[in-house]
């Protein structure tokens, strides 16, 4: 029985799980829904929050992003996604911790969604949205240019759960001039993303389009 996956093609936390999926080789029932349909019962049902992904797999639901790649990772075969030394496992831990609490919100609610959910009256991008982002961002490409040295993996040499939470954000923010910019100032964080860029099953879980 293959696993579903349901989730917002677009969301960045969608991308991570069916990256892990995708890295490992598990075939997974992708079943994307549409805006708006996240917040009805039937999906309600899968995520009380009414966020997305959500899971299943046989008589198992899960939600939580970190949940869903660490089953996937346990259950299934393939290359694993955590380390097997508890120091660099709670580094794991310590990453995707930090990005759920510190960057997502600047990187997507803020910056992202400035441009792309501006809510101004004539469409144009949320200037003091974006611009309130700005110190947040800049403060975590300093903290990732010093912990990817020569554009290795955040723990421990080997690609792990915490680098499918941090790709996803990188790849957001670098579609918008400021972010792009940040990006590709910080030579050891542009050369994390070109190794992100060569991982097939990273890339082929992105949202398309
Ligand atoms: N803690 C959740 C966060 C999930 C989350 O915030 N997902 C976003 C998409 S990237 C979402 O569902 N947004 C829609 C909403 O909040 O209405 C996880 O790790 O899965």
């Amino acid at each position: 029985m293959k696993p579903v996956i349901w989730g917002l093609p677009q969301s960045s936390y969608v991308w991570t799980v069916r990256a892990a999926a995708g890295i490992k080789g598990v075939d997974v029932d992708f079943r994307p829904i549409r805006a708006g349909d996240h917040k009805k019962p039937e999906h309600i049902a899968r995520h009380p929050w009414g966020k997305v992904p959500a899971f299943e797999h046989g008589d198992l639901r899960l939600w939580e992003s970190v949940a869903i790649c660490q089953y996937l990772d346990e259950e299934f075969g393939g290359r694993q996604l955590m380390p097997t030394d508890p120091g660099q496992r709670a580094k794991v831990t310590q990453w995707v911790s930090s990005i759920n609490d510190y960057l997502y919100g600047p990187a997507v609610l803020q910056y992202i969604f400035g441009y792309i959910f501006p809510g101004t009256e004539d469409g144009s991008p949320d200037r003091a949205r974006i611009d309130a982002a700005q110190p947040a961002l800049k403060h975590w490409l300093g903290i990732l240019d010093e912990n990817l040295p020569n554009g290795e993996w955040l723990v421990g040499g080997q690609l792990t759960i915490a680098d499918l939470f941090l790709g996803p954000l990188l790849f957001g923010i670098s579609q918008f001039p400021e972010g792009g910019e940040l990006v590709t100032s910080h030579t050891n964080v542009l050369a994390y993303q070109q190794r992100l860029l060569g991982e097939p099953g990273f890339m082929g879980a992105a949202p398309q389009g």
